[in-house]
């Protein structure tokens, strides 16, 4: 304030934030759905990696870049105040309720980035499309080129 400087005036300041990785330019990839397969009823909240690959055959890739974790009301893991056992890429997320205060774990949802050679083929902008005749794509969202025409296999 400038009225607590005795030279009665403040000096002109910026700030800045330090966030979250999740914030941050994410490596290539694309998020897997979210999983909620256990509920803290038990022991814990346990969203075990092995046991969500067993599960969801074909739905999150081997080799996780990026693992993010909500409760399932979508607020954020420090939010809580639970203390977090694991929560990691390789095992998943684990919150014990043994090690909590209050004795439970929130429930928690959990998703996965993965690498771009798991993740789904190019969205529809990407792919050929015909025009008077001719084919064309776009590379790289900004080129058009054309392409030969691949004939689709003859309808019955
Ligand atoms: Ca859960």
């Amino acid at each position: 304030k400038n009225s607590d400087q005795r030279k009665g005036r403040c000096s002109d300041y910026k700030v800045r934030f330090l966030c979250p990785i999740d914030f941050c330019t994410p490596p290539p990839g694309c998020w897997t759905d979210w999983f909620d397969r256990d509920n803290p009823s038990g022991k814990g909240d346990f969203e075990i990696l092995r046991k969500l690959h067993k599960e969801n055959p074909g739905k999150i890739c081997n080799n996780p870049l990026q693992i993010q974790v909500l409760t399932t009301g979508g607020q954020p893991v420090s939010s809580t105040g639970d203390i977090i056992d694991t929560s990691d890429t390789e095992i998943g997320f684990i919150c014990k309720n043994s090690d909590q205060k209050k004795g439970r774990c929130s429930d928690y949802k959990v998703r996965f980035l993965c690498p771009t050679d798991f993740c789904a083929p190019p969205p529809a902008h990407n792919r050929p499309f015909q025009l008077n005749g001719k084919c064309f794509t776009f590379v790289e969202m900004k080129y058009l080129i054309e392409l030969p025409c691949v004939r689709n296999a003859p309808s019955k």
